[in-house]
């Protein structure tokens, strides 16, 4: 019932045409909430003005700070006595954004993430344990429906507590995990302190990967460590939650659901389109939905559209891993700079453990750059010299890849932490005064 292959398969054309039906149903649908209906009478328009894909482009973009100003209500287009369900983004600074579904958006939502769960392979028979957080987070409770309509057996065991995650794993036979990928490389010091290698000791077969940029490094760590297919699974609470983009078995880009959402590509400088196959930030419009329709909503994530066709057969069209968001960029002595290119550098590294982070601090008004990375053990027992190699070889490794030299610590395996939520890849101490007359 899920391989909607109809759906998926579906021509280009056929795929425009379903998706301009929606885009105008859903303008419509926006413009009875405030926000919207605010903006299309300062700009003159009606909804009816919105009558091809490209006229879309008339409106300006929806951005998180409309979400926070619109904040608890603004985005509500229907009666909030047709609302059953809130989520809420995970943002840790400023106001948290809210967003609300119908009935009617709950299926939608459970019917993607289904689709996407067939698609990896997942089916009834498997039995899958739900490890991320349930709540406000989208992550739980947007797979935990999908799995069910699945008739897969669902253990909900949320985030957290790696111990228990393994003991449930090994007696309830788990086939099908779903978390965030650094704590899935967490929870293997766990896995080796009681003495379970999972690929011989579990009957693990597929991972489900999402809710934060990883490398392909990770990927593959994953799929070793654990003897599973993993796949990269995209989401944003804006947009429901998971089930937005997801890889199929070609493992090849991300599928980006097009009858759902309809999605641009943008210089994020600019906000012009970028060209077809280049990188820039994903912007979406919701298709479909009823109590929060969002029309081009910049998500912040950098990632460009793949090229060709997909081996899988299916049309929907594919975007990248996610690079990183523009917010997670930093810069350091004037280079820019993503989490993901030190992790691109450094994970690839057979002496390196499962997990780092970046320290920014500012001393003499010179800005440093640590970075803190886990090891394997041996280098703990044996000559401190070949840690001081080590050290070099990562500090080179880092220079050729960011064109800064940032310093290195080495830490044991486990020594950075995880509760099963986001990973904290850089901590920025730079307004912190350490010396010298700060100037932030
Ligand atoms: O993280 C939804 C989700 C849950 C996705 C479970 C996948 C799995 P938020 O908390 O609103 O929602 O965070 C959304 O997380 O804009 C990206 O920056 C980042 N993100 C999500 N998935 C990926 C991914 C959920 N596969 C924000 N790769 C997004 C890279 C991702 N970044």
């Amino acid at each position: 019932m899920y391989w909607q292959k109809e759906l998926e398969t579906m021509e280009d054309a056929r795929i425009r045409r379903l998706q301009l039906k929606r885009l105008r149903e859903t303008v419509r649908a926006a413009s009875r909430s405030t926000f919207y209906r605010e903006r299309f009478q300062q700009l003159g328009l009606s909804p009816e003005d919105i009558c091809t894909l490209d006229s879309l482009r008339k409106l300006p973009f929806t951005t998180k700070n409309d979400l926070r100003q619109a904040y608890p209500f603004g985005f509500l287009a229907v009666p909030k006595g047709r609302v059953v369900r809130m989520h809420a983004s995970t943002g840790t600074t400023g106001r948290s954004t809210v967003v609300f579904y119908t009935r009617a958006d709950l299926d939608q939502w459970t019917d993607l993430v289904a689709r996407c769960m067939v698609m990896t392979g997942a089916r009834q028979g498997d039995v899958f344990q739900n490890m991320t957080g349930y709540g406000l987070f989208t992550g739980g409770l947007g797979f935990h429906y999908a799995a069910e309509r699945l008739g897969i057996f669902t253990i909900p065991i949320g985030s957290g507590n790696t111990r228990r995650q393994i003991h449930m794993m090994r007696e309830f036979e788990t086939t099908v995990i779903h978390c965030i990928p650094s704590f899935a490389l967490y929870m293997v010091h766990s896995l080796h302190a009681m003495g379970i290698d999972p690929r011989r000791d579990l009957p693990l077969r597929i991972a489900f990967l999402g809710a934060e940029p990883h490398s392909e490094h990770v990927r593959r760590k994953v799929e070793e460590l654990y003897g599973v297919d993993a796949f990269n699974s995209y989401g944003l609470s804006e947009m429901y939650g998971p089930g937005v983009a997801f890889e199929c078995p070609a493992k090849d880009g991300m599928h980006l659901w097009e009858d759902a959402y309809l999605p641009e590509i943008v210089d994020p400088g600019t906000g012009e389109p970028v060209e077809d196959g280049a990188k820039g930030e994903l912007v979406l419009t919701s298709l479909g939905r009823e109590a929060m329709p969002l029309l081009r909503y910049r998500t912040g994530d950098l990632t460009a559209f793949c090229t060709g066709e997909c081996g899988c057969g299916r049309r929907h069209r594919r975007i990248r891993r996610i690079i990183g968001r523009a917010d997670d960029m930093f810069i350091i002595k004037g280079v820019n700079i993503f989490p993901t290119q030190v992790e691109e550098a450094l994970l690839g590294m057979e002496e390196v453990g499962n997990n780092y982070q970046i320290i920014l601090k500012r001393k003499d008004y010179t800005d440093i750059m640590t970075v803190t990375v886990e090891v394997q053990e041996r280098f703990f027992r044996g000559d401190p010299q070949e840690r001081e190699q080590l050290r070099r070889r990562m500090a080179k490794r880092l220079r050729e890849e960011l064109l800064v030299t940032p310093d290195i610590e080495l830490l044991k395996p486990g020594a950075l932490e995880s509760t099963g939520g986001k990973a904290v890849r850089v901590v920025d101490k730079r307004d912190i005064y350490e010396g010298g007359i700060s100037d932030t």
